[in-house]
């Protein structure tokens, strides 16, 4: 039993934070690479976040106002402004939801929520988190979608919240936000790099599909705050965290998972009288891209989400710009940048006007890089990976503003030197005695990004993730997609 000192649901809680330390501390990817390495390759109603029958949200003390560096911004474009909130952004980043610029986005991602059925991944890489799925799984069917972790999610208390609400925790507060932001769009995100394992099963069966649609059609209704569903199977054809899955039928099975996911929202939206939207983070390499059938998934899908950044990191001994917008000379893999994927996504069929493009607001970082000259390491080879700020050779964008960068518009500290390469758009940190390098979305970076989907017809811009953001990262990409301060 995960949490032997779980109260009974009818006892009131005041808890500030979990008791028990958590397991989804744990971030949802090994942080070995998502796209990288090319041996993949085989390898209305909603006010109030309620449905109809839904009683009312009190708002009370809702808006909550933007935090940090946030700013007001002004949509005057219409772009996709998403971000990924996690679920466990309440345990050691203490990120709740009331700390989301929620008037600055047009969509939350709600990461992640896993499926029933077989998990090898997670009982490898999280075996507390999987014990956790195991008992929300008891009684319901392989394939179907469940919460994860019930105490972050449904239970934690905030203030103005009564004890017997059936629905706090994150999604609770989810209710509240949405209450307050009307045509803010929230979807759940399902899957991510460890809780994917059960896609490969159920894509190409039509049985288990089903069981596994009807499954998210009873999530939305019970949680009425979602307006739809985020698919996110790292990755249809393998190449993701289990290496024995992935096979060349992932191309039909990820069509038909589409097709009958758009099939349910449409019905789902005539019983309600709402708009429900499906959308799905892709790998942006080009053997990730090459697995899907885009000219028929796209139709099914309203947005996708290129994953434009772990193109590199510590996890080979390959150096690049993990999230860089174009190609450089230096560039050791083709198609690993954001513009590229953005043209091979196109030139696969899907539509300019359903691509959203990824900006990171976390680094990729090494030690003991060796080869490299004083000014540019990356014509060097990269060593091991660099102290994280939750998992080694990851750290918050935050972090290196205010430990690495110098601030801002810092010029480097800490040893550190701040370089921007303008053809790759992309800046880097370097410790040429330490051997050291970080690669980053920093201000100018996400703003190049936003400002190539405006020029290029994209929908917009999304990012992973919003705890890592101290405000400059999000007030960039705005200002990028031209967005004027409020
Ligand atoms: C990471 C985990 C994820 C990431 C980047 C680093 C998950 C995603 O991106 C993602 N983006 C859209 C859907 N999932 N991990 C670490 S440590």
């Amino acid at each position: 039993m995960l949490r032997p000192g779980l109260p009974a649901p009818f006892i009131p809680r005041v808890d500030a934070q979990s008791p028990w330390s958590s397991p989804w501390q744990v971030a949802d990817r090994a942080c070995d690479g998502s796209n990288g390495g090319d041996n993949g390759g085989d390898s209305g109603g909603g006010d109030n976040g309620g449905g109809t029958d839904q009683p009312p949200v009190d708002t009370t003390g809702w808006p909550k106002p933007l935090v940090e560096n946030n700013r007001a911004y002004r949509n005057n474009t219409g772009h996709v402004v998403a971000s990924y909130f996690v679920e466990w952004g309440v345990y050691g980043r203490n990120f709740p939801v009331d700390r989301i610029p929620a008037t600055n986005l047009t969509h939350i991602l709600y990461g992640f929520v896993p499926i029933c059925g077989p998990n090898p991944t997670l009982q490898q890489e999280n075996p507390a988190g999987y014990s956790a799925l195991q008992s929300q799984c008891s009684g319901k069917p392989d394939y179907s979608v469940v919460l994860h972790d019930k105490f972050a999610a449904l239970e934690k208390s905030y203030p103005g919240d009564k004890w017997d609400d059936p629905i706090r925790g994150n999604i609770g507060q989810l209710m509240k936000m949405k209450a307050s932001n009307p045509g803010i769009r929230v979807l759940p995100s399902i899957g991510g790099w460890t809780l994917s394992d059960p896609f490969f099963h159920l894509a190409n069966d039509a049985a288990r599909r089903a069981t596994f649609v009807s499954s998210v059609k009873t999530f939305l209704k019970t949680y009425a705050v979602f307006d739809g569903v985020d698919i996110d199977w790292e990755y249809p054809g393998g190449g993701g965290a289990n290496t024995g899955l992935g096979s060349s039928s992932d191309r039909t099975g990820y069509t038909s998972l589409m097709r009958d996911l758009r099939a349910m929202l449409t019905q789902l939206g005539q019983e309600t009288g709402r708009t429900y939207e499906l959308t799905s983070a892709v790998g942006a390499g080009p053997a990730k891209i090459d697995q899907v059938d885009w000219q028929q998934a796209s139709t099914y899908l309203d947005y996708v989400f290129a994953m434009t950044y772990d193109f590199y990191g510590a996890w080979s001994g390959e150096l690049g710009h993990h999230a860089g917008l174009n190609p450089t000379a230096q560039s050791i893999h083709e198609g690993f940048t954001g513009a590229e994927a953005v043209t091979n996504l196109m030139a696969a069929g899907v539509p300019a006007d359903k691509l959203v493009m990824g900006v990171a607001m976390y680094g990729r970082g090494w030690s003991g890089v060796t080869g490299g000259t004083v000014d540019n390491p990356f014509t060097g080879t990269g060593g091991n990976k660099i102290a994280g700020t939750w998992e080694a050779g990851v750290l918050d964008y935050r972090q290196i503003e205010s430990a690495f960068q110098g601030g801002a518009s810092g010029k480097g500290a800490n040893g550190f030197v701040y370089y921007y390469d303008t053809q790759a758009q992309a800046p880097y940190l370097w410790n040429a005695s330490r051997g050291e390098l970080i690669t980053y979305d920093d201000v100018r970076s996400a703003r190049a990004k936003a400002d190539y989907a405006k020029r290029n017809g994209l929908a917009g811009v999304f990012s992973w993730e919003i705890d890592a953001d101290n405000g400059n990262i999000l007030n960039a990409m705005h200002e990028g997609l031209g967005h004027s301060p409020k």
